[in-house]
Parts: structure tokens; sequence; C-alpha cells
């Protein structure tokens, strides 16, 4: 992996403000950088195409009306896979994946590659230290996170919603066969995938986060919630019985409990409530 390609994905919906210089400093890091202007309504796009002429290595992807981060990725990532096939592009390659929206501390990348090759890892989801964000996104990454570790038949998850990662790229088009994404979706999804397929990977590396800036909604996280579990089932149902993947049954289980000790008082007070009228 130390003679590995590197290549860069960055989305990119309305960065306007940010989108150049994050690819200006992600330029020296790495081989290749592919954006993807996810159909953006700002002018990302003419600062992207600003940037392109005088970096070489550097393409854009495009949305010409968006349709969401995780398409985007799909964009890009599908790309590479069939660059992989034919190939031009070999497993062992590493795909970074960074924010248009500078909130990605880019400063640690060589440290993170040299721990993705020590490791011999599939993934390594960079955790990102939130504690400088509100009690209430604290609180959605922890759900989210313990949500992926009881689905993931292994894996424990810290910050499952970091789009700060980078992946094998053998890994990463084997997970693409179980997962494609919506809106948000494709962070967890991926991270359910391969923890299911039995792959490396690390979420323990911890990173400042230089920005705060939030634009997912509550029903952004209920869709992630149930991708995830949609994502454990296909991976059940698509994958060759000669290669066994952990059991369902111990979430399954834990989702039940956790159900009746959620409903339980509330089927109490609705007894009682009967009665009294
Ligand atoms: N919000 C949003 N971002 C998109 C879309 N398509 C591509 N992106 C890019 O995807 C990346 C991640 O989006 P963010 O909105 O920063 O989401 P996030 O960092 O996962 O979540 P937050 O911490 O809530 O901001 C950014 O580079 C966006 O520009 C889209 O349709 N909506
Ligand atoms: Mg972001």
């Amino acid at each position: 992996m130390s003679t590995s390609k590197r290549i860069a994905v960055v989305p990119a919906y309305n960065e306007e403000p940010t989108v150049r210089d994050v690819l200006g400093k992600l330029y020296s890091y790495v081989d290749e950088l592919v954006v993807v202007d996810d159909g953006s309504t700002d002018a990302t796009r003419s600062e992207i195409e600003c940037f392109l002429p005088e970096h070489p290595r550097a393409r854009m992807l495009v949305h010409e009306v968006n349709q969401g981060m995780s398409e985007a990725y799909y964009l890009a990532f599908t790309d590479l896979r069939q660059r992989l096939e034919d190939g031009e592009l070999s497993p062992d390659d590493l795909v970074y994946t960074i924010d248009a929206d500078g909130q990605h501390e880019l400063a640690v990348l060589d440290e993170l590659r040299q721990t993705m090759v020590a490791e011999r890892l599939d993934a390594l989801i960079v955790r990102r230290d939130l504690s400088t964000y509100p009690p209430y996104k604290q609180a959605g990454n922890w759900v989210m996170s313990t949500w992926a570790t009881m689905w993931s038949g292994g894996v424990r998850y810290h910050d499952v919603e970091s789009g700060y990662r980078i992946f094998r790229l053998g890994a990463l088009a084997e997970a693409l066969d179980y997962y494609q994404g919506y809106k948000y979706s494709e962070t967890v999804e991926v991270a359910v995938v391969m923890a299911r397929l039995g792959m490396r990977i690390n979420n323990e590396i911890l990173v400042p986060v230089p920005i705060f800036r939030s634009r997912t909604r509550m029903k952004d996280v209920v869709i992630d919630l149930a991708a995830m579990v949609a994502a454990a089932f296909r991976v059940t149902l698509r994958r060759p019985p000669s290669q066994p993947v952990p059991s369902l049954l111990p979430p399954v289980l834990a989702t039940i409990g956790l159900a009746l000790v959620a409903l339980t008082p509330l089927a109490l007070m609705r007894r009682a409530w009967v009665r009294r009228h």
C-alpha cells in the first residue's frame, strides 16, 4: 500500500465560500482530486472551474440538478470502481473523502495515511472531536454511532457520521455491491456494510474540527437510522452462503428490547388514563 495512489473525492453543494480553499489545500496531499458539483445554485461551479486549469491532477464531475450527498459520492465511487475493473487503478489505491466546507483538518492527512498502511486497514473513519459542538448534535451523533455499532456485528463506532475517511479502493468497490445511499445515508451505510463484510475498520483516531456547520435535519437522522438496518439486511441477503456474515439476531432482539422499554411506560400511562375516564 506504500506506493498506492491517493485519490481525493470532494462532494460540493453550495460551498462557494470555502470550496476553492479546500481544494487548494488538499491538492498537495493527493495524486488525483475528484470534485463533484452536486447541482449547486451558488457560484460553487465557477469557483471549481477557476481552480481546475492550474491543477492538472484535478477534475470535476457534475450533477446538473442537486441529488444529495450520497448520490454525489456514488457518482465518483462508481467511476473509480470502473477504472479499477479496467485495470487502470489498483485495489490498494486509497480514496480520501473530504467535505468541501472546511470541516476537516487536512494537516493530519499524511499521518492518517500512514496509520491506514501500518494497520492494513480497509477503512479509516476519522473520529471528529465534536466537543465544541452543541449538546444536541453530540447526542445525535452518539445515538447514530451506538446504533451503527449494534448493526455492525463487531466494530465499535464512535463517529459513524464522519465524512472524513480513507478507504482502500478494493474494499470500497466491494462494499458498493451492497449500498448506494440516499440523502446523507452514504456515511452510515458504508460503515455498516464494511463491518458486516468483515473488513478492517478504525474509527478511533480523534481529530479536531476547525469549524462548526450543520445542515442535517431530524428527517435525515430518521432516514439514516432506517438505512443502517436496511444495509445490514442487504448484506445478509446478497452475500453468497459460502461467505457467512454475522447473525442479525442480536441487533433484532436488541431492537425489540429497546422498543419494549420505550413503549411500556406509554402503554401503562394509556391504561391509567382509560381507567380514569
Ligand atoms: N447538505 C448537502 N451537502 C451536499 C449535498 N451534495 C453534496 N454535498 C456535500 O457533502 C458534504 C457533506 O455535507 P455537510 O452538509 O457538510 O454534511 P455533514 O458534514 O455530514 O453533516 P453536518 O455535520 O450536519 O454538517 C459537503 O461537502 C457538501 O457540500 C447536498 O445535496 N446537500
Ligand atoms: Mg460537513
